[in-house]
């Protein structure tokens, strides 16, 4: 299972903006499986939760806030490779630093509202995909 599984948001700057439908094309383009997906806004609570590991950040209220502020798809995504591979299509943490043809140098608006998010690893993939999903909501 491990290697095959990445874990995504489309984030609510991307979605306000009437992105989605290009993100998603995107993804399917790249060669990736939707799996499991949803259309959802999380709670201060959850966007705490999910980002727990940024705590100590000094932009994490920024992003905690940004991420309960509308609506996002979460979706988990199967390929070989999937994280590594999701990580070179989604470019850059900062869109000013994004290849060209990336999401996020197309979609993204500043490195706090920058437009997806993609799992670090294979094991965070795999805690993040539980995160949103139950096994019965996962189709592989
Ligand atoms: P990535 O999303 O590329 O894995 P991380 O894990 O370093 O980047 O950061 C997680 C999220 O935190 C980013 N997607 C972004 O929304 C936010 N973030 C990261 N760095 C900053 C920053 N310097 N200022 C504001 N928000 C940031």
């Amino acid at each position: 299972m491990a290697g095959k599984l990445t874990f995504t948001m489309i984030k609510p700057d991307a979605t306000a903006a009437g992105h989605i439908g290009d993100i998603l094309a995107m993804i399917n383009k790249a060669g990736y499986k939707i799996v499991a997906m949803k259309f959802t806004k999380l709670s201060a609570e959850k966007a705490g939760e999910f980002y727990a590991v940024h705590k100590e950040r000094p932009f994490y209220g920024e992003l905690v806030e940004f991420m309960s502020s509308g609506p996002i798809v979460a979706a988990v995504l199967e390929k070989d490779n999937a994280v590594a591979d999701f990580r070179t299509l989604i470019g850059a943490t900062n869109p000013a630093e994004a290849a060209p043809g990336t999401v996020r140098k197309l979609y993204a608006k500043s490195i706090g509202e920058n437009a997806v998010h993609g799992s670090d690893s294979d094991e965070n993939a795999l805690i993040e995909a539980a995160f949103h999903f139950s096994g019965t909501e996962i189709f592989r």
